[in-house]
C-alpha cells in the first residue's frame, strides 16, 4: 500500500511535553501526579504517562471553572462565539497534528480520522459559535447551569469533546472534562489550543483519569449538569448517583441499531452502507448498524455480496492511508469481544472470517459475519463494540419492524429499500432516536443525535442540543419603589 502516514509531527508535540501530562486546571497544566500508561494499541509502544486525577485534582478543577463562571457566562453571545470561531480555525490549521495523533493513540485509520473525525469536529465549533451569536433571539429566557462536568469515551475521542464543549461554552458554562483514560492525548492538544486562543482561565479544564476520577465528578456538590457518554452501565450508576441532587444529566450510552434491507434495495449500495455501518472505526461506534435485518428473498444472494466485500477490506497499520480497519482500541477490548463471540458460538452462531492475516503484533481483529442466530443469542443481544456484524432474516415489513424493535437499545436505525412509501412507512415505527434511509452513520451538526430506551437521553446537535445546555429561568423586573 501507500506509505504510511508519518506520526513524527505527533512525536515531536508529546517531546515537547516529556510525554508526561499532568491537568489543565484553570489556564495552566499541574504538575504530573500518579500516571499510567497511553500506549499505541496497533504496536503496543508507549505513548506518554498520563496523571490518573485524585478527588483534590477534580476539586481543584470545579473551583476554576466556578471561578471562571460569572464573567463568562456574562459575555455577550457574539463574543463567546469568537472564541469558538478561534478554537475551531485552530482545530483546521492543526488538523494534520490532530489526526496522526488520534491515530496512534485510539488505533483508529488515519483515513477516518482526517477525512471524518478531526473535520466534524472543526465543524461542531463552527456550528455552535453561530448559536452563541443567535442565543439571546432563539433562546430568550434561558440562562446556562453553570459548571458542566463532561465524561467522554475512547471511540471518538475529539469528536466527543467537542459535542460536549461547544454547545457548553456557547451557552455561557464552564467545564471540566474528563477524557476515556486510553485515549487522553487529543484533549490534552486541545487544552494547548484552549490556551493559544486565549480562552479565559477556567473556562475549560482537562481532568485526566479513569472510572473513579470520573465519579469523583458525578459525585462533586458543585457541578450543575454532567454530560456523559459510555456505556449503559455506567450510565446508570451516574443517573442513580445524581438523582434527587438537582444536577442536569445527559446520557449518550450503547446501542444495537439494525440495518434493514429490503428486496428492492440498490443491494450494492447497501453493501458499501453496510461497511460503513458496521466497520466503520471496528465497528466501535454507539450507532453502528450491528444487526443486520434482510429479507428471505435476497438472502443468499446479498451475504454472498456481503462476503465477497468482507474479503477485500484491509486490516493493518492505521497510519497506511489504504486501510480499512485499524487496530481496537485496548487489549481489554479484544478479550471482551472474543468472550463474547465464544459465547455467541457455544449458543450456536456460526462465524464466517475472511482468509488471511492480520498483523500478529497489536490489537487487531478481523472483520465477522454472525449467523444462524436466535434474538436470544448473545452476539444479537448485547453490544458487541467490534468488526462484528450479526444478520436474521425477515419476511415482511411488519417482522422487519418487530425484529428491529426487539432490543433494550434505540439509538439509531437504517432502512434500504427502493421503494419509498415502504421506508417512509417503516421509518416512525423503528424506536430509536436517529433513522435513516437509504445511507447510514450520516452526522451533522445541525441536527440532535441522541437515543430512546437504554441508549440513554438528550440530545447532542442541532436545537435540542443547544438547548441541554440551558435552564429556562424567567425573570420579571418589577420598577423599584412600586408597592403592589
Ligand atoms: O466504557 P465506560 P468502557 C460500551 C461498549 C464497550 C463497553 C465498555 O459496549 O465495549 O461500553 O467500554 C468513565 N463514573 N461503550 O468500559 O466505562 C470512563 O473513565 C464516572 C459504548 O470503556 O462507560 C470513560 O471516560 N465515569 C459507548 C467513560 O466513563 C466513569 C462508548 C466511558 O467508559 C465511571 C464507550 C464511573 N463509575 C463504551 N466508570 C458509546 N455510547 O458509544 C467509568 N467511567
Amino acid at each position: 500500500g501507500p506509505a504510511p502516514e508519518s506520526a513524527e509531527q505527533a512525536n515531536s508535540w508529546l517531546d515537547s511535553k516529556n510525554r508526561k501530562f499532568g491537568h489543565f486546571i484553570d489556564g495552566a497544566w499541574t504538575a504530573p501526579g500518579k500516571t499510567f500508561a497511553s500506549t499505541n494499541p496497533a504496536n503496543g509502544t508507549h505513548l506518554a504517562d498520563i496523571s490518573n486525577g485524585t478527588t483534590a485534582d477534580v476539586d481543584a478543577a470545579v473551583a476554576a471553572a466556578r471561578a471562571a463562571f460569572p464573567a463568562w457566562s456574562a459575555l455577550p453571545g457574539y463574543q463567546r462565539g469568537r472564541y469558538l470561531y478561534a478554537i475551531a480555525r485552530m482545530i483546521q490549521k492543526h488538523a494534520r497534528l490532530f489526526a496522526v495523533l488520534e491515530t496512534i493513540d485510539n488505533g483508529k485509520p488515519i483515513r477516518e480520522s482526517r477525512d471524518a473525525d478531526i473535520p466534524l469536529v472543526a465543524r461542531h465549533f463552527y456550528h455552535h459559535a453561530g448559536w452563541a451569536t443567535h442565543l439571546a433571539s432563539q433562546f430568550p429566557d434561558h440562562v446556562p447551569y453553570g459548571v458542566c462536568g463532561q465524561i467522554i469515551p475512547w471511540n471518538f475521542p475529539l469528536l466527543m469533546l467537542a459535542w460536549k464543549i461547544a454547545p457548553a461554552l456557547a451557552a455561557g458554562n464552564t467545564v471540566v472534562l474528563k477524557p476515556a483514560e486510553f485515549t487522553s492525548l487529543t484533549a490534552l492538544l486541545f487544552a494547548d489550543i484552549c490556551d493559544r486562543v486565549g480562552l479565559p482561565k477556567g473556562v475549560v479544564n482537562i481532568v485526566t483519569g479513569e472510572g473513579d476520577t470520573g465519579a469523583a465528578l458525578v459525585n462533586h456538590p458543585d457541578v450543575d449538569k454532567i454530560a456523559f457518554t459510555g456505556s449503559t452501565e455506567v450510565g446508570k450508576i451516574i443517573r442513580a448517583a445524581t438523582a434527587g441532587s438537582g444536577k442536569g444529566l445527559s446520557l449518550e450510552l450503547g446501542g444495537k441499531s439494525p440495518y434493514i434491507v429490503f428486496e428492492d434495495a440498490d443491494l450494492d449500495s447497501a453493501v458499501e452502507g453496510l461497511v460503513e455501518a458496521i466497520w466503520f472505526n471496528q465497528g466501535q461506534v454507539c450507532c453502528a448498524g450491528s444487526r443486520l435485518l434482510v429479507q428471505e428473498s435476497i438472502e443468499e444472494r446479498f451475504i454472498a455480496k456481503v462476503r465477497t466485500r468482507m474479503a477485500n477490506l484491509r486490516v493493518g497499520d492505521p497510519l497506511d492511508k489504504s486501510v480499512d480497519i485499524g487496530a481496537m482500541v485496548a487489549p481489554v477490548q479484544v478479550e471482551r469481544i472474543r468472550d463474547l463471540m465464544k459465547r455467541g458460538v457455544a449458543e450456536g452462531a456460526h462465524v464466517y472470517e475472511p482468509d488471511g492475516e492480520v498483523p500478529a503484533q497489536g490489537c487487531f481483529l478481523k472483520p465477522a459475519l454472525v449467523t444462524n442466530v436466535s434474538p436470544a443469542n448473545s452476539l444479537v443481544a448485547e453490544e458487541i463494540f467490534g468488526p462484528i456484524l450479526v444478520a436474521m432474516s425477515f419476511r415482511t415489513p411488519e417482522e422487519a419492524v418487530q425484529l428491529a424493535n426487539n432490543t433494550r437499545y434505540g439509538l439509531a436505525a437504517t432502512v434500504w429499500s427502493e421503494n419509498i412509501n415502504l421506508a417512509l412507512d417503516i421509518a416512525p415505527k423503528l424506536k430509536a432516536g436517529v433513522i435513516w434511509i437509504n445511507g447510514t452513520n450520516q452526522f451533522d451538526a445541525a441536527v440532535g443525535f441522541g437515543g430512546y430506551k437504554e441508549s440513554g437521553f438528550g440530545r447532542e446537535g442541532g436545537r435540542e442540543g443547544m438547548g441541554a445546555y440551558l435552564k429556562p429561568k424567567w425573570e420579571k423586573h418589577l420598577q423599584p419603589g412600586v408597592v403592589r
